[in-house]
């Protein structure tokens, strides 16, 4: 380290911890109090709780700074592999207690504040969540690099910094409304912008030939535009360690020369026009809807941040004293999660090839061993395909790469296969049906060394499906690895109650170490100890039932089971499913007066992608029926329906441990993995669920015992699918589910209005690939003895403990202790800092 950035040592007159740098409680004040002055710069009679969340804030940044600034000076010391996480989503969640907790902090933080008169949880309430992601795609990326920074694995995640991430959600007459979500209006304390750190980056126009001055003939790309992509950096704090990773996110603007060009007024207010163009490229996220897929913006912004990152890696092997452009795949490890960063494989030829002008053969052989893929879908109609005549008018150059790499890659399958012209033809990364196209999924896996699904089933399934033919050309590179969470964040953050329980009961080794949850499994006999589980979970629940008072004036009570499904809402997943068990209950009340019911609360949520028609209908039944249920004294005793509005990360620190019963009941075979599921799990839910994605494998760690499950397998749908499936036979054979569908088609939960629902039940009558009435018998059926289980209390605790004490396997230090091994091959680095 420079001696100019070695912090200053501690003066005479200075003897406490310096206000920057310092742990303690009092040292943190001031750090507050410094920054209230310096950077809030309000009077003392002003200030309001979101004046001393940026405080603490900035006051918790400074502290890892100085951790961040030697991690990164150690790897490069010592020479050390960095494991580049390459995703165009990062769904954060709140910073502030994340980053508090890593560092060790929460004492001190909660004592600094109160000195000050104002409360540590008002303060974190102030927070603006980054919702820079969709879903589970984007929050895996954040509990990803949060094992890689407590595991010391040096890292960038690298992404693109939008403007607005996912809608707000709000609930008009049952309706989903989205709103902007302005998260930047208040400033953003965790970054820090690097304006020095920027690339070009080329689109449009065409290609030329040139000689160079060997005499070799060469390529040249001569771009429609060009715009600029700067650099923001937040630290990414370890727990309990030193270690302090960056998340590097692309933020767009126009290259300044062309507004300095232009000399008259024309040109001038065209150049600033263009300008307001380019900045529109990091606008805003882009929702997880196969109708948007086509946009030309959608593929910019892939490209945009995908060539800024590898230019700024590029840059960084320059500046190695001790390496070449050809020890890439010795420093850096690049890892695409799913196909959104895939044109990384043609651009990082391209860079190597046109600019550094590599062979091509020792180009490929670097990129090869550099990249590796993450496929986080089977749904034929989710894989990116982009149409050539677009893809082309917009990466003239990548094009005739991807071109140059299909035709290589052809030649070896020929080799392997030989005479199998069928087989070729099937595997081009340039497809030919419904109009020719550049297939992405192929173009990753032919890219990589290393290609994984997100849990066995779904890696099982990847090399028996979408991607057979590239399993039996290279059988090495296929592995799983089953997706995890982080406990930081899951867990100790957003339930505080099981954590102090956790941690007088097995100490708090688990925070670093989840399987020693296993040590519970000693306590399940002790019946003070259950008694204290419940509570945790009763306390939970009453915060929960609070929150969803407030937010929706449903009143929840907490000694019902809480029975809980929040995901994006889509057809796969199946809420509407659910809604039809509801219905089925309701009926059977109805119907029967002197049925009792254990009583539950059902609770959803989840964002419909705004132009997804059906999804968006499945969120009006679930808030019609709930209106019809919650106001009937007939059936409230024993029911009610609850819909969240704007599931986001914060809260689901209320849900998770809130929740009974987790609901996972996804047509088998379509879910890749499923996190939330683990997220339910760790904290004590038990679940209710088909044999798909990772639903498999917590199966397997609870035990079949302490899991409902119900449904078709996998193979049973396939079999299905290919005898046809015919819903009305099981309509025809279930009286219960004739008259649930009758209702709802008949407008009893609409006013009479026969229209509203129609295509829902139309689509589940006569069109429905995710089989939802095939299922329907054996999750009513499964949801009566989930009634009957919870009644026993004893027996629920005992289930309950278990679930948690078995959920070490899905911890992400897990999951990226594996990708670290097997396919990035990166160890610890241990990070000192002088204090
Ligand atoms: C694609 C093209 C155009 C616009 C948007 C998109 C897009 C964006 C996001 C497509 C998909 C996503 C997100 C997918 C996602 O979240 N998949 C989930 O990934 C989880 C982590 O592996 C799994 O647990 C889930 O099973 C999987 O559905």
């Amino acid at each position: 380290m420079t001696d100019l950035l070695r912090p200053p040592a501690a003066t005479p007159t200075d003897t406490n911890e310096r206000s920057r740098t310092g742990l303690s409680a009092e040292a943190l004040r001031r750090g507050i109090v410094d920054h209230l002055r310096y950077s809030v710069g309000r009077p003392a009679a002003a200030l309001r709780p979101e004046h001393f969340y940026r405080a603490t804030a900035l006051a918790v940044r400074d502290r890892m700074q100085d951790n961040r600034v030697a991690s990164t000076q150690t790897s490069l010391d010592l020479g050390r592999k960095v494991t580049c996480y390459l995703s165009a989503e990062f769904l954060m969640g709140p910073q502030l207690g994340s980053n508090v907790l890593n560092l060790g902090i929460e004492d001190a933080a909660r004592a600094a504040l109160e000195g000050l008169g104002v409360g540590y949880d008002e303060v974190l309430a102030c927070e603006e969540e980054p919702g820079l992601g969709n879903g589970g795609l984007g929050r895996l990326a954040a509990c990803y690099l949060d094992s890689l920074a407590t595991l010391e694995r040096p890292t960038i995640g690298y992404g693109i910094r939008y403007e607005f991430g996912i809608f707000d959600q709000e609930i008009h007459d049952g309706w989903q409304v989205e709103k902007t979500d302005n998260w930047l209006a208040n400033g953003n304390p965790w970054e820090i912008a690097k304006p020095d750190v920027h690339y070009p980056v080329n689109w449009g126009g065409h290609t030329e030939f040139y000689s160079d001055d060997a005499g070799n003939q060469r390529v040249r790309w001569i771009p429609g535009r060009v715009i600029e992509g700067v650099a923001y950096d937040t630290p990414i704090q370890g727990y309990g360690v030193n270690t302090c990773n960056v998340l590097t996110l692309w933020s767009a603007r126009a290259v300044q020369s062309f507004a300095l060009d232009a000399f008259n007024t024309g040109d001038y207010y065209k150049a600033v026009e263009e300008e307001v163009t380019s900045e529109t490229v990091t606008k805003v996220l882009y929702p997880n809807d196969e109708l948007e897929a086509g946009k030309h913006l959608r593929l910019l912004q892939q490209y945009f941040f995908v060539s800024c990152s590898l230019q700024h890696v590029l840059h960084i092997m320059d500046d190695l004293a001790d390496a070449s452009v050809h020890d890439l795949p010795e420093r850096f490890a690049l890892q695409l999660n799913d196909t959104h960063p895939s044109i990384g494989v043609a651009e990082l030829m391209r860079l190597l090839v046109d600019e550094r002008r590599l062979d091509w053969n020792d180009a490929w052989a670097i990129t090869v061993a550099t990249f590796g893929y993450t496929n986080h879908t089977l749904l034929p109609e989710a894989l990116e395909k982009w149409p050539l005549g677009m893809f082309g008018a917009c990466l003239p150059r990548h094009l005739e790469i991807i071109y140059e790499i299909n035709s290589r890659f052809l030649d070896e399958v020929r080799a392997k296969f030989p005479g199998d012209e069928d087989r070729v033809r099937r595997m081009s990364i340039i497809g030919e049906e419904g109009g020719k196209s550049v297939k992405m999924a192929y173009l990753a896996t032919v890219g990589s060394h290393a290609i994984n699904g997100v849990a066995a089933l779904h890696s099982e399934l990847l090399k028996d499906s979408v991607l057979k033919d590239f399993f039996e050309m290279w059988p090495e590179r296929f592995s799983n690895k089953t997706n995890g969470v982080t406990p930081r964040r899951f867990l100790a953050l957003s339930n505080p109650g099981l954590r102090g329980l956790l941690d007088r009961t097995i100490g708090d080794g688990w925070l670093t170490h989840l399987d020693r949850l296993r040590g519970l499994e000693s306590f399940i006999e002790d019946p003070a100890f259950r008694q204290q589980w419940r509570d945790v979970k009763r306390a939970n629940k009453a915060r929960l039932a609070d929150f969803v008072r407030a937010s929706t004036g449903v009143e929840l009570d907490p000694t019902w089971m809480f029975d809980i499904q929040v995901k994006r809402i889509h057809e796969y997943k199946r809420q509407h499913l659910n809604v039809l068990n509801i219905v089925t209950q309701y009926l059977r009340l109805k119907q029967n007066p002197r049925l009792e019911l254990a009583p539950r609360a059902f609770i959803f949520g989840g964002k419909a992608a705004p132009g997804y028609f059906l999804a968006k209908r499945i969120i009006k039944l679930i808030n019609a029926v709930g209106d019809m249920i919650n106001f009937d004294p007939d059936v409230n005793r024993f029911m009610k329906v609850a819909f969240v509005p704007n599931f986001n990360v914060q809260n689901a620190h209320l849900i998770y441990p809130a929740a009974n019963l987790s609901e996972q009941i996804s047509t088998a075979g379509k879910e890749a993995s499923g996190t939330g599921n683990m997220k339910f799990m760790m904290n004590g839910a038990l679940t209710i669920g088909t044999l798909d994605g990772a639903n498999v494998e917590i199966r397997e760690e609870a035990g079949a015992e302490n899991f409902f499950l119900f449904g078709l397998t996998e193979d049973q749908v396939q079999q299905i699918k290919r005898d046809g499936y015919r819903p009305a036979d099981h309509i025809a054979a279930n009286a219960e589910l004739a008259s649930v569908l009758d209702l709802i088609a008949g407008g009893h939960f609409s006013h009479g209005d026969t229209e509203v629902f129609r295509p829902l039940v139309d689509n589940l009558r006569y069109d429905d690939p995710f089989l939802v009435l095939a299922d329907y018998a054996s999750y009513v059926e499964c949801q009566d003895r989930v009634s009957a289980a919870w009644q026993d209390r004893d027996a629920w605790s005992r289930m309950s403990i278990l679930n948690t004490a078995r959920s070490g396997k899905f911890s992400s230090d897990r999951a990226i202790a594996e990708y670290c091994d097997e396919i990035w091959n990166v160890s610890p680095v241990t990070v000192k800092v002088e204090r």
